[in-house]
């Protein structure tokens, strides 16, 4: 019996050794050690030994189920680490391979001449002030200055709801709302940046809706030169440090005296070409003295206070700036032109 559990012991162990992978290991596990395996077999055997003899041999019987069990473990930490390392081997990615490249949008054009404008008059100390879309016809018309029977306020210029509301046609409700929320005191210095709506054809130079900026300066002691410097200034930190303005007579209901304002030709630096139609100037915005109506009407005492404001399009500011023939590219969203304002950082 001794001399078989040898036996038994050595062909295990040399099984152990030999075992290719884990699951030929179980198996060696399984019919060495398990119920119905030799050494349980020769350990039935007992029973006609001597009682001297049995406690030897089931020591002897346990040494062997031991050493069987310990070279089993032994190999199976050896064989996982192999399997790992061989799963490492085969799995290794070449980390110095180039990416593939991210491509990355850009902002709307429209967004990038809106962001452009607001720093430039934050810089100068104002705010963004922004307002309802949907508007009453009160903010729009009425505390602007514009009466019910103003030819302006056309049923068939605007986008009504109601009787009383409308899409707003300009962003100056804004304006006048800021002004009411002061009560009677200054200074106002906002920048009011949005969309507005008007009833138009569209074509290549008009769009049922389109982006305003207008400004509004109020406080003490404000001057038609207030507004000819911060005009100066916006329009060469927009269009070059050699552009010069000039102001025209105009006339808006909600300023006086009106003007509308030219800049000098960046193209051809005022010498003539097709695109200021050989006058040397264009036409960026209009703007004036803030009416003292308009003033009165929104909480200001008008021999206390004066003010200025302006307004532009934006879309046409854009179409100057980037030479876009046609309004429409703006809102049709092909990528062919909205990537050719990608600006790489
Ligand atoms: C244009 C001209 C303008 C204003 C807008 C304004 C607002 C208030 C009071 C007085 Cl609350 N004026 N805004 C003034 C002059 C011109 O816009 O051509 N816009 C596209």
């Amino acid at each position: 019996m001794q001399e078989r559990l040898k036996e038994l012991q050595q062909e295990a162990l040399q099984a152990v050794q030999n075992a290719a992978d884990l699951k030929e290991l179980n198996d060696i596990r399984v019919s060495y050690l398990g119920k119905k395996g030799p050494i349980t077999e020769v350990l039935k055997g007992m029973g006609k030994l001597s009682a001297e003899e049995r406690p030897k041999m089931g020591a002897l019987a346990n040494e062997v189920r031991d050493a069987i069990s310990s070279s089993i473990e032994e190999k199976q930490v050896t064989l996982e680490q192999e399997a790992v390392q061989q799963k490492l081997a085969s799995e290794t990615i070449d980390v110095t391979l180039p990416g593939r490249p991210i491509k990355s949008g850009n902002h709307h054009p429209l967004t990038s001449i809106v962001e452009e404008i607001e720093d430039l008059f934050i810089g100068m100390g104002y705010t963004i002030a922004e307002g309802p879309e949907v508007e009453q016809d009160y903010y729009n018309f009425e505390a602007l200055n514009l009466p019910k029977s103003h030819p302006a306020r056309d049923m068939q210029d605007s986008f009504y709801i109601t009787e009383e509301i409308l899409m707003r046609t300009q962003t100056s409700p804004v304006q006048a709302r800021t002004m009411e929320k002061h009560h009677g005191k200054g200074p106002v210095k906002i920048i009011c940046p949005g969309k507005v709506y008007r009833r138009d054809n569209d074509d290549a130079t008009h769009s049922h809706q389109f982006m305003q900026i207008e400004g509004l300066v109020v406080d003490e002691n404000i001057r038609m030169s207030d507004l000819k410097g911060t005009l100066e200034v916006f329009a060469k930190k927009l269009f070059g440090e050699d552009r010069e303005i000039r102001l025209r007579p105009s006339f808006f209901p909600f300023t006086e005296p009106s003007v509308e304002v030219d800049v000098s030709c960046f193209k051809c630096g005022g010498s003539g070409c097709n695109i200021c139609k050989k006058t040397g100037w264009i036409e960026i915005l209009g703007a004036g003295m803030v009416h003292p109506n308009v003033l009165e009407m929104s909480g200001f005492d008008s021999k206390k206070y004066s003010g200025f404001a302006f307004g532009m399009g934006v879309e046409r500011i854009a179409m100057l700036k980037y030479g876009i023939e046609d309004i429409r590219h703006f809102y049709t969203n092909d990528i062919r032109f909205l990537k050719q304002f990608h600006v790489s950082e």
